[in-house]
C-alpha cells in the first residue's frame, strides 16, 4: 500500500513539472465580512445576514474615524471566502499570500489555523496544503478559507500611539499561489532571491544574486539556478549560473556573480532599469521548475555629515515628502492605482526623495519609485513610544526583518529607517529612575534593531526620526546609534519662530559632526478652503502653508550638512482624534485627501522641476468688497521657473514681474462675476495658464440699482475666506458696519486668551457641521449685524455656536508647547431681532446653543426701506455670533 502511493506521488511529481512554473494569481473578490467576533469558528451555517459581501483592498473603519463619534472601531473583524482549487494543483505548494492586513491576522483552511501573523504593514504567507479537502479528479475543490482580523491595541504591537489612524482591515491584495516542490524559500514574504551590486561605478557593476533553494519533494533532484540580466532593450547582459545537488526535503543556498560592463547608471533624472530573471531548471529534464525576478538598478551613494547626500559620484539635495496610504472615503483600502498615482504625483512636483513614513507600504509603492526615480526611506513603526518587553522587541525586530527581506530588491531604497520621535512620549515622570530606565532599554532596542539592519543589508543606511528636542536624543544617546538622524521640525509651527530651524540645524551640525543628517519632517495644516492676505501661524490657511514652506526650503537647498528634507506630508491623512479645522485630518498635505493640489504644491513645482512650469495659484471662486469703481483688488499668486512671468486679466496685460523663489504676486482688480486670467512666461508668450475666476463682487453702495446686491457670507471673528467649492459659495471675514454698507456693530474677536496659541477662535470639533472654521470663530458682544440693502425679500441664516467649554482636555501630543487649554464654560442666553421684530428668543446654552455643537436658522426677511438691522439683546452674559448668510430673493 505505501510503496503504491509513493510510486504514483513521483510519477506525478514528474508530470507537475510539465506544467507552468509558480502560478500566484490574486483573490481580491467574492469575500464575506463581519464585523466583530463570533463564538467557534464561523462556519457554512453562521447567520448569513450578519456577513456582509465585500471585495479587497477592505477596511472596516471608512466612515466611523470620520464622523463625530470619539474614537473607531478597534476589535475582531472575520473575513471568509471560498476558493476553488483545480485538480491539477494537487502537487503544488500551495499558500495564501497577504500583502499586508492590519493587524493580528489568524488565517484558517477549512475551519483549522493554517498561521497567524503579527503587524500591520507587512507580507505574510500562509502554507495551506495541510488544511485542503482532498482533490478532485478533474474537477476543482471548494476550500473554505476564513480570516480573524484584530486591530484592537496590543502593547506588543508597534505602533502603540501615533498620529494616524490604526485602520482595520484586510487592506491590500491577497493571492494564492501554487508552486512546485522545488521553489525559491521566499521566507518572510520574500521574492526569494536577494539581487546586490557591490560595486558600482561608470565602468563596471557588479551583480550578486543569492538565495535559498527548497525542495520540499520526496526525491533527490539536481538543479540550475539560471538568472538573466535585461537591459531595457531586452537584451541579455549577463548569464549567471548555478549548480545544486538537492536531497529531499533539503535546502541549498547559491552565490552567483557577474560584472556587467558600462552600466547605465540609474538615478532620479534617468531612473534606467535593468531586470533580473532567476530560474530553476531541473538539470536533467531542463524543466523550469520556478521563477522570480526583480528591477535591477546600478548605482551607488553615500551619506556625509557635512556635504549631504551623493549619488553615483554627484551631490544630490534630497527633496521630497513623506506619504501615508489614505484616501477619502477608502481609509487605507487604496488600490495600486492611487498608491502608483501618489509617486506620479511626487514626481510631478519635482521631488527625487520619499520617506514611506511611518510604516512599509503597498509594494506597488516601491515599484513606482523604481520605475520613476524616486530616492526612499522606509521605516518600521515604533512610533512614539515603546514597550519595554520582549515581545515588543521581538515583533519590532521580527517587521524590520520583514521589511527588509521583502524589499531588498529595490533599487530606489537607501535608507531603512526605525523609531519615530519615540522619546516624545516617555512613558514615566521626567527625571525619574523609571524613565531613565526606559530610555536605557530604549536605547537597547534601538541598537538591536540598527546592528539587525546593518548584518542584513550593509549597503543601506539606518536612520531613526526623531522630533525636535536636540537635548533628548543627543543625552539618551539615542541620536548617536543610526547612520543617519531624522529630524522633524516644526518651527514656525509648533513652536513660534521660524528662526528656531536656523539654530536646530546649527546645534545638530556642532554637536554631532560625524551625524549626516535629514530634516525628515516639516510642515504646516492648511485646509484647502481657507485662504488669507496676512497669513499667520495656526491659522490653517493655504497662504501660510506656502509661507511655512518658502522659508524651509531656502534652508534646506542652503545648507550643504542637511541632506534633504521630507515634506510632512503629499497628502492629507486621517488622525482620528484630531479636532482642528478639518476634524479628524491631518491637513499638512500638499495635496488634499483626495489630491487636489494646494498652492503649496505649486510652489514646490516651480522650485524643482526642470521643464518650464507656469501655474495660476489662486481659487476659482473669490469674493470681496468692491471699491467706488466696483472692482476689489486681491492679489494672485502665480508659480513658475521662468524669470518673468506676465499676467492678464481679460485679455488687458496687467503687470509683467520677476519671479523670486518661485512666486510672483499679482494685484489683480476683480469684477463681479466672470474674470479670465491667464499668466505667460518664456519666448513668445508660449508657457501659459489659465484660470477663470468667479468673483462675488459685494457693491460698494449695497443700494445702488446699478449693481445689485445677491448675497453676502460672512464667518465672524475671522481674519479669513472659506471657499465652498461645493455650494459655489465664498465666506469672507467680518468688518465693521459703514453706512452704505455692511458689518457688525461693537462686541470683539472671540479668542482662548492667553492660553490659546489660536490667533483667533477655537480648534475644537464643532458637532454636526463640516464647516468648522465658520463655526470656530465668532464675534462676542456685538449689539447689531447691519446691511444696507435695499427694498425686497431676503433670507438670513444665522450660524452659532458656543465656544466656551469646561473642556480642558489635553492637545495633540505633538502640540509641545501647549498642552492644555484651560476653558471655562460661559453661560449665556439673548434674544435676537431682526428690524425690531423678535426671531429668536433666549438663546442660551439649555436649549439649541450647545457647547462645540452648530445650530443655525434660516429665517426670510421682507425690507421696506432702511435695511436689515439684526440685533442681540442679551439675557445673561453676552450675546454671541458665528456667521452670517444674506441672500437676496428678489
Ligand atoms: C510629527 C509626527 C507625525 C505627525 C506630525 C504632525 O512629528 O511624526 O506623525 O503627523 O508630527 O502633523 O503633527
Ligand atoms: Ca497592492
Amino acid at each position: 500500500m505505501f510503496k503504491k502511493i509513493t510510486v504514483s506521488l513521483i510519477l506525478c511529481f514528474c508530470s507537475a513539472y510539465l506544467f507552468a512554473q509558480t502560478i500566484k494569481q490574486s483573490i481580491n473578490t467574492s469575500w464575506a465580512f463581519h464585523k466583530g467576533d463570533i463564538a467557534g469558528l464561523p462556519t457554512a451555517a453562521t447567520d448569513a445576514s450578519a456577513w456582509q459581501k465585500i471585495s479587497l483592498p477592505h477596511s472596516w473603519n471608512t466612515t466611523d474615524a470620520n464622523d463625530d463619534e470619539p474614537g473607531y472601531y478597534r476589535g475582531i473583524g472575520w473575513y471568509k471566502k471560498t476558493i476553488y482549487v483545480p485538480a491539477q494543483w494537487k502537487y503544488k505548494q500551495l499558500s495564501l499570500f497577504f500583502e499586508g492586513a492590519n493587524e493580528v491576522a489568524e488565517v484558517y483552511v477549512n475551519g483549522k489555523l493554517a498561521g497567524k501573523h503579527i503587524g500591520g504593514y507587512t507580507a505574510f504567507n500562509i502554507p495551506i496544503n495541510s488544511y485542503l479537502k482532498p482533490f478532485g479528479k478533474d474537477s476543482l475543490t471548494a476550500n473554505e478559507v476564513m480570516v480573524k482580523l484584530d486591530n484592537s491595541h496590543n502593547e506588543d504591537i508597534p505602533p502603540l500611539d501615533a498620529d494616524f489612524t490604526f485602520y482595520g482591515g484586510i487592506y491590500r491584495d491577497v493571492y494564492i499561489v501554487a508552486s512546485n516542490p522545488i521553489a525559491f524559500d521566499s521566507e518572510l514574504a520574500s521574492p526569494g532571491i536577494k539581487i546586490k551590486t557591490p560595486a558600482v561605478s561608470a565602468e563596471k557593476g557588479d551583480v550578486l544574486i543569492e538565495g535559498m533553494v527548497n525542495n520540499l519533494s520526496s526525491k533527490k533532484t539536481k538543479v540550475r539556478v539560471i538568472s538573466e540580466v535585461v537591459d531595457a532593450d531586452g537584451k541579455i547582459v549577463a548569464k549567471l549560473q548555478s549548480a545544486l545537488s538537492l536531497a529531499a526535503g533539503n535546502k541549498l543556498s547559491f552565490s552567483q556573480k557577474q560584472t556587467v560592463s558600462n552600466p547605465h547608471l540609474w538615478s532620479p533624472d534617468e531612473p534606467y532599469l535593468y531586470h533580473v530573471v532567476s530560474r530553476i531548471v531541473d538539470a536533467s529534464t531542463g524543466q523550469q521548475l520556478d521563477e522570480s525576478g526583480s528591477a535591477l538598478g546600478f548605482r551607488w551613494f553615500s551619506f556625509d555629515a557635512d556635504k549631504g547626500f551623493f549619488l553615483n559620484g554627484n551631490p544630490v539635495k534630497l527633496i521630497g515628502a513623506n506619504r501615508h496610504q489614505d484616501f477619502q472615503g477608502m481609509a487605507n483600502a487604496i488600490p495600486d492605482a492611487i498608491n502608483i498615482h501618489d509617486m506620479e504625483l511626487l514626481k510631478a512636483m519635482g521631488a527625487n526623495f520619499i520617506r514611506i513614513a511611518h510604516y512599509p507600504q503597498d509594494p506597488s509603492v516601491l515599484e513606482a519609485c523604481d520605475r520613476l526615480g524616486i530616492l526612499a526611506s522606509v521605516e518600521t513603526p515604533e512610533v512614539n513610544r515603546i514597550t519595554e518587553t520582549t515581545a515588543f522587541a521581538d515583533n519590532a525586530k521580527h517587521m524590520q526583518l520583514e521589511m527588509i527581506r521583502q524589499n531588498f530588491n529595490h533599487p530606489s531604497i537607501i535608507i531603512w529607517a526605525y523609531m519615530n520621535e519615540v522619546e516624545i512620549s516617555p512613558r514615566y515622570k521626567s527625571g525619574s529612575d523609571e524613565q531613565k530606565k526606559y530610555f536605557v532599554n530604549l536605547v537597547n532596542l534601538a541598537k538591536q534593531i540598527d546592528s539587525l539592519t546593518r548584518k542584513e543589508d550593509p549597503s543601506r543606511y539606518t536612520m531613526i526620526p526623531c522630533h525636535g528636542d536636540f537635548d533628548r536624543y543627543y543625552n539618551t544617546g539615542l541620536a548617536a546609534v543610526p547612520q543617519i538622524v531624522g529630524w522633524n521640525l516644526y518651527y514656525g509651527w509648533y513652536a513660534k519662530d521660524f528662526a528656531g530651524l536656523d539654530k536646530f540645524l546649527e546645534k545638530h551640525h556642532q554637536m554631532l559632526p560625524t551625524k549626516p543628517m535629514i530634516i525628515t519632517e516639516f510642515g504646516a495644516d492648511a485646509d484647502s478652503r481657507l485662504h488669507s492676505f496676512e497669513p499667520v501661524r495656526f491659522d490653517k490657511t493655504v497662504e501660510y502653508e506656502v509661507k511655512y514652506h518658502q522659508y524651509y526650503l531656502d534652508r534646506i537647498k542652503k545648507l550643504p550638512f542637511v541632506a534633504g528634507g521630507a515634506i510632512w506630508n503629499l497628502v492629507d491623512f486621517n488622525a482620528e482624534q484630531r479636532q482642528e479645522a478639518t476634524p479628524h485630518i491631518n491637513t499638512k498635505g500638499l495635496l488634499t485627501n483626495d489630491r487636489q493640489p494646494k498652492e503649496s504644491y505649486f510652489f514646490y513645482q516651480a522650485n524643482l522641476l526642470k521643464q518650464p512650469f507656469i501655474k495660476i495659484g489662486t481659487s476659482m471662486l473669490k469674493a470681496g468688497n468692491g471699491n467706488e469703481n466696483n472692482v476689489c483688488q486681491q492679489p494672485v499668486n502665480v508659480y513658475s521657473n521662468q524669470p518673468q512671468v506676465k499676467l492678464w486679466l481679460n485679455g488687458k496685460l496687467l503687470e509683467n514681474k520677476t519671479v523670486q523663489e518661485g512666486i510672483a504676486t499679482f494685484n489683480v482688480p476683480f469684477v463681479s462675476g466672470k474674470n479670465t486670467l491667464k499668466a505667460t512666461a518664456g519666448d513668445g508668450d508660449s508657457l501659459e495658464d489659465f484660470m477663470a475666476v468667479d468673483f462675488n463682487l459685494i457693491p460698494h453702495n449695497l443700494s445702488n440699482p446699478q449693481t445689485p446686491f445677491t448675497e453676502l457670507n460672512v464667518s465672524l471673528g475671522d481674519k479669513r475666506q472659506l471657499v465652498d467649492d461645493k455650494l459655489h459659495q465664498v465666506w469672507i471675514p467680518e468688518q465693521p458696519y459703514t453706512k452704505g454698507s455692511w458689518g457688525y456693530v461693537g462686541g470683539e474677536v472671540f479668542t482662548l486668551g492667553q492660553n490659546g496659541q489660536l490667533p483667533y477662535g477655537s480648534n475644537k470639533n464643532i458637532l454636526e457641521t463640516n464647516y468648522d472654521p465658520i463655526y470656530q470663530t465668532q464675534r462676542v458682544g456685538l449689539s447689531d449685524f447691519k446691511l444696507d440693502v435695499p427694498a425686497g425679500k431676503y433670507e438670513v441664516t444665522l450660524h452659532f455656536a458656543e465656544l466656551t467649554t469646561n473642556d480642558n482636555s489635553p492637545q495633540l501630543v505633538y502640540n509641545l508647547n501647549n498642552s492644555t487649554q484651560k476653558q471655562t464654560a460661559i453661560a449665556r442666553s439673548f434674544d435676537v431681532l431682526i428690524n425690531g421684530q423678535t426671531v429668536i428668543e433666549g438663546l442660551s446654552n439649555s436649549n439649541y446653543l450647545e457647547p462645540l455643537k452648530a445650530y443655525s436658522t434660516k429665517i426670510p426677511v421682507t425690507v421696506d426701506a432702511d435695511g436689515i438691522t439684526i440685533s442681540f439683546k442679551a439675557i445673561t452674559g453676552q450675546a454671541i455670533l458665528n456667521a452670517v448668510q444674506v441672500r437676496k430673493v428678489y
